[in-house]
This record gives C-alpha cells, sequence and structure tokens, in this order.
C-alpha cells in the first residue's frame, strides 16, 4: 500500500555529494533545506578509524538514498536514532562510511533542535554558563602531511588561557598575525596549508622558535606531533634524523621541555600505548598528552589507553568513529577517569559548525582549530555568537 509518511520523508531529507575545503569529495544531508549537515574528512588518517567512503562519495550517496534513508525516522531520541543508523550502515558503518554516517546523524540531532526551537548545544546543556565555552587550541604554524614543507611536526598549535572567551579569541589571532610579522620581518616566504596554518620551509627548530618569540601574554604553545607520518618499520624518522623509539623518547622530551608545550598531540605512533605512557608519568601533572590516532575517539581504545594510563588527553572527531552517540559516549567515559576530552576539525573541513555547538553542548574544555579560512573561523564564529547570547 502507497505509505504517505514514507513519501514525506523520503523527499524531506536528502544527500548530496558536495566538496570540501580541499576540494574532495563529501556529503552534506538537508532536511527540506532548512536544516543542513556536512561531512569532514583527514588527512593524517588513523589505521583504526572508520573510512569515509569505502566505495567512493556517489556509490555511498547512492546507498544512503536506496538503503538508509527510507527505513530511519528523523528527529528521534539520538541513541535509538545512531542504533538503527548502525544497523543499516553496517558494523562499525563499515558498509557507508562515515561521510554519510556522520551526516545522518548529525542531521537528526540538528532536526531535534529545530523541532525544540532550540540550540543544539542546549539540547545537553540544561544551564550553559559561559564559562562553558572552550579554550581554543588554535593550529598557526603547519608541516607533516598538511604541508608541503621540510617540517615533522604536522600542527603549532597556540592556546590562550584567559577567561574571557573573546580575549582567547583575540589572542589567538595576535599570534597568527605576529608570526606573520616575524617571518615578513626577516624576509622570510610563507603561504597557508590545507587548516590555513602558516607554511613557511623552516625546520622543526625554526619553526618552535619563531612560535615561542610570537607568543601573546598568558598563551601557551601545543604541538601535534601526528607521529605515524614519520613512523617506519619501528624507527622515527624524523627530518634527517633516524631514531629508535628510546632514543625518540628522549627527543621528544627534550623537545616539549625546550618550547614549554604544554599540550601533546600523538607524540608516538597510534600502537605505542606504553611509551605514550612513559611521556604521561613524567610530565602528566602539568602537560597533556593527548591521543588522537592512538584513540580514533573508539571507546575500546580509549579503555586500553586508561588501563596503561596512555593519556590524560583524547581527541574527539565524530567522524573517526561515525556517529554522535558513540563519540559522546567516548567523551563521558573520558571525562568520568579525569582525561581532558579535546573536540577537534580534520584538516578537510566544511562549514559545517556542529563540533563548535558540541563543545559547549557536552562541555568540552577545549575546541582544537584554525583562525583562518572560511571553513575553520565559521566555528569560531559559531561560539561567538553563543557567547554573545550567554554574556546577556
Ligand atoms: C589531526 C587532524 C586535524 P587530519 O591530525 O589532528 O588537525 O588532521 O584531519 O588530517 O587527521
Ligand atoms: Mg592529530
Amino acid at each position: 500500500m502507497f505509505d504517505i509518511t514514507k513519501m514525506v520523508k523520503i523527499m524531506a531529507v536528502k544527500v548530496y555529494k558536495i566538496y570540501d575545503s580541499r576540494a574532495s569529495e563529501t556529503v552534506l544531508a538537508t532536511y527540506n533545506n532548512l536544516v543542513f549537515a556536512q561531512s569532514p574528512s583527514g588527512k593524517s588518517v588513523g589505521t583504526y578509524e572508520v573510512p569515509v567512503a569505502p566505495e567512493g562519495v556517489d556509490k555511498a550517496v547512492l546507498f544512503a538514498q536506496k538503503k538508509v534513508i527510507p527505513k530511519l525516522d528523523f528527529g528521534i531520541n539520538q541513541k535509538d536514532f545512531d542504533s538503527e543508523l548502525e544497523k543499516l550502515c553496517g558494523e562499525n558503518f563499515s558498509k557507508s562510511g562515515s561521510a554519510v554516517s556522520v551526516v545522518l546523524s548529525i542531521l537528526n540531532l540538528r532536526i531535534s533542535a529545530y523541532n525544540k526551537k532550540k540550540s543544539v548545544y542546549e539540547l545537553y546543556n540544561k544551564n550553559p554558563k559561559k564559562e562553558d565555552l572552550p579554550c581554543l587550541l588554535s593550529n598557526t604554524i603547519g608541516g607533516g602531511l598538511h604541508t608541503q614543507n621540510k617540517m615533522p611536526i604536522q600542527e603549532i598549535l597556540g592556546t590562550s588561557k584567559q577567561n574571557d572567551f573573546s580575549k582567547r579569541v583575540k589572542d589567538g589571532i595576535q599570534f597568527y598575525k605576529s608570526v606573520e610579522k616575524n617571518l615578513n620581518d626577516k624576509k622570510i616566504f610563507f603561504g597557508k596549508n590545507d587548516e590555513g596554518a602558516i607554511a613557511f620551509n623552516g625546520d622543526y627548530k625554526e619553526s618552535l622558535d619563531i612560535a615561542l618569540k610570537s607568543r601573546p601574554n598568558n598563551f601557551e604553545l601545543g604541538v601535534d606531533f601526528a607521529s605515524n607520518s614519520y613512523y617506519k618499520n619501528g624507527k622515527y624518522f624524523f627530518g634527517n634524523k633516524k631514531m629508535n623509539e628510546r632514543k625518540y623518547l628522549k627527543f621528544i622530551e627534550s623537545v616539549i621541555e625546550k618550547y614549554k608545550l604544554f599540550f601533546v598531540e600523538d607524540p608516538v605512533t597510534e600502537n605505542s600505548f606504553e611509551a605514550s605512557a612513559e611521556l604521561v608519568d613524567k610530565f602528566g601533572k602539568e602537560k597533556i598528552i593527548c591521543g588522537d590516532d592512538l584513540f580514533v575517539t573508539n571507546v575500546e581504545r580509549l579503555k586500553e589507553g586508561i588501563k596503561n594510563k596512555s593519556a590524560n588527553g583524547i581527541i574527539i572527531k565524530p567522524n573517526q568513529i561515525g556517529c554522535l552517540s558513540k563519540t559522546k559516549e567516548v567523551v563521558d567515559l573520558a571525562k568520568s577517569k579525569g582525561i581532558t576530552p579535546v573536540i577537534s576539525h580534520r584538516s578537510g573541513e566544511t562549514c559545517d559548525t556542529t563540533i563548535a555547538q558540541l563543545a559547549v553542548g557536552w562541555k568540552i574544555p577545549y575546541l582544537k582549530e584554525s583562525l583562518m579560512n572560511g571553513e575553520r573561523i565559521s566555528k569560531i564564529n559559531e561560539l561567538t555568537m553563543i557567547y554573545n547570547d550567554l554574556s546577556k
């Protein structure tokens, strides 16, 4: 029999192939052209992440249109939605990939917010305060897989410790501009990389020296080593150095100390739970030793990290695990164990601002992003709007 409700739903929720900030194919989902969700993708990808689109974006979109959307109700309880979604998309979203599963998961949440006439963050945070706005970890000088230069460190990040969110944004921008000025003064040519971070052809020392010199007051430095990208067959190939794990750990410790890094992401490769624990043991009281490729927002890997005391920080990226409920489970577990969650953009981004909303909704203390380019600053602008609303 002709089912009118199903028909309406099919017409209302649509998915499209679109392009991200790197002009790579990704997915957009919309409900009546009123509610939107878009999916990002990474370049320095952990082995254990859910793949973006195993058979390409065209097939993923077709799969969503034919096999997934017609069977789903939208605007329902997020956990119920995500569990139905996973049944249709295959265990760990293996059939659909994360581009489709994440946009549909986000779309469900956004439809729930729309139906309740609320912002996404208000669905979770019943008593939001401007103190719930995150500190920013802003990628400012780039290397690694995101940049064509000789710097093995993927990201040099800065964070302002000021209480007021708007001052944190200003400090981050000041840091970026003062790096630009210091490079200009030295007549060093530079450009921008995948994430809008400054790209010049300095080695890691020149890059960290410039960062140290350009810091505003109340400002601290961090790095994402993304060490998977320079690890092969048991050795770390860092610039012109080739090191075994022991030697490499000593080297990392010296960099952390020399540059007073307060945030250190993926210093060791993705299966090195024990080596990472050594760094936590040494620095964990004052610094955040954070796992990204190590955990890939996966609750089982986080449990392994908790058992080994491998990290006191965890990067949170919904598309690594495929849906929002599984992401929230990881955030909740991390918080309950005193592990600091850091919600993060991907290097291939869109103007979707859901991670900014979730940062406030889930009370996540740090948001990792970059302050340049539309697809990045859109998250900061979303937080600025929330800040203004909560300041009234
Ligand atoms: C990272 C991210 C974001 P990508 O390694 O933390 O900066 O990069 O999205 O390429 O994995
Ligand atoms: Mg990383």
